[in-house]
């Protein structure tokens, strides 16, 4: 217990100490832990060729986009590096974050020499790193996005599953909800009944396949990321299967079911996973959602900026919704910082203010790094306000509020 009173002077400081010693659950991320082998990414040649990079590269390079791509990761990770650190300056919030993670392992950044990190990471084993990883960023739990449409993923979980607790599954459907037209024929081969329309049969089995990956992965919420014209009520196969499917089974099993909403597929195919677009959703679909299933929870993250205010004034209205996180090309300070400011002003703490989406173990110590820069910075503007009229603040008091921001708010909504 400590209830001494943090006083104005003193609030920087203490804001600083309780942001760098509180355990952060990362609830979506892309990592997965050494025994996943392949699917496990870190170092620095993933790094560089992580797809916001490789988006990045091609705003200066006339190079074919099937010839970077042929070309070896090394190759790849070499050509990001002279474009975008060497040629250019690293300015980019996924560029800078590379630097942010050569700076936090202790390595010279300012020697600019690429072979001389290859050769800190060759020298590291990938379980040490994780823990390294894991201590620098403060994160101690990991929500990973478990595909079991994915053939290489799937046969973990089917030959050895997780042992390693610090990481938390996630059923995704993104093929299940965005792609039904092909995906049934898989749920066919992996033994369920369904067919082609989706039919009464089609819908218990279905529903068998999702308490069946619940259950294989101990599933923390079901997962899917939606298009911007996503609808809700819809009437397709996708809102039929979110009606009849997934919310009875995730009422069943007490499971929220995560919405993330304005991903726009293949805008630039030749791009590859990095071609994704945003667009502008209708928040009306996550309002019929939340009103029409009370018994339902609901993490949501929309990609575009232009959906955030109307978000918060849902959140206001449904409290089985739980905003959730900066996503993808929202994760830039400038952006983080004014979401973070309309969350608080609207919703106090009661939302989960960032996650990191990293692909490669490594990002972990950049994506907390600045998000936790710009939550010291509104944390100290909002409690400041409150000290101004008067109000007392406690030590304890504020380490509450940042735990509750970095997991427990989570941890809570989802009944675990
Ligand atoms: O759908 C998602 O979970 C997205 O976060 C990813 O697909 C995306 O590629 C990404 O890495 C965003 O940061
Ligand atoms: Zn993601």
């Amino acid at each position: 217990m400590n209830n001494e009173r943090v006083s104005a002077q003193d609030l920087q400081t203490v804001l600083g100490e309780v942001l760098a010693c509180t355990p952060i659950t990362d609830i979506h991320t892309h990592i997965y832990p050494a025994e996943f082998k392949e699917l496990s990414l870190w170092g620095i040649d993933e790094l560089l060729t992580y797809h916001y990079l490789v988006a990045e590269f091609f705003r200066f390079s006339d190079m074919a986009y099937d010839d970077f791509y042929s070309l070896p990761k090394g190759r790849q990770a070499e050509l990001v590096w002279a474009t975008l650190f060497v040629d250019n300056s690293p300015v980019s919030e996924a560029a800078r974050g590379v630097l942010t993670i050569l700076e936090k392992l202790g390595l010279d950044v300012a020697n600019r020499d690429l072979q001389s990190y290859r050769a800190y990471f060759a020298a590291m084993d990938r379980r040490d790193y994780i823990g390294k990883v894991l201590e620098i960023s403060g994160v101690n739990e990991i929500v990973m996005t478990n595909d079991p449409f994915d053939r290489t993923e799937r046969e973990y979980w089917e030959k050895q599953g997780n042992s390693d607790t610090r990481f938390k599954a996630v059923l995704r459907l993104d093929p299940l909800l965005n792609d039904y037209a092909n995906s049934w024929r898989q749920l066919v081969e992996w033994g369920y009944a369904v067919e082609a329309t989706m039919n009464e049969q089609s819908i218990g089995e279905i529903r068998r396949f999702l308490r069946d990956w619940i259950g294989k992965l101990d599933a923390l919420y079901l997962a899917a990321s939606l298009p911007p014209e996503f609808a809700y009520p819809e009437d397709s196969l996708r809102g039929k299967c979110i009606r009849e499917c997934i919310l009875p089974v995730c009422k069943e099993l007490g499971r929220p079911f995560a919405l993330m909403v304005g991903a726009k597929p293949a805008v630039n195919a030749k791009l590859r996973v990095a071609g994704w677009g945003a667009g502008r959703a209708n928040a009306t679909a996550v309002e019929n959602l939340c009103r029409e299933n009370p018994d339902n929870k609901f993490l949501v993250t929309m990609l575009s900026r232009e959906n955030q205010h109307e978000l918060c004034v849902l959140a206001r209205k449904f409290r089985n919704m739980l905003l959730f996180g900066c996503w993808w090309f929202l994760n830039n300070p400038v952006i983080i910082e004014d979401m973070t400011r309309m969350r608080m002003e609207m919703l106090g703490f009661s939302f989960v203010p960032q996650h990191s989406d990293a692909r490669v173990i490594d990002q972990l110590i950049y994506k907390w790094c600045h998000s936790k820069a710009i939550m010291h910075k509104v944390l100290f503007d909002k409690y400041s306000d409150l000290l101004a009229s008067g109000w007392h603040l406690t030590r304890d008091e504020i380490t509450r509020d940042v735990e509750n921001w970095l997991g427990k708010t989570f941890w809570r909504f989802i009944g675990r």
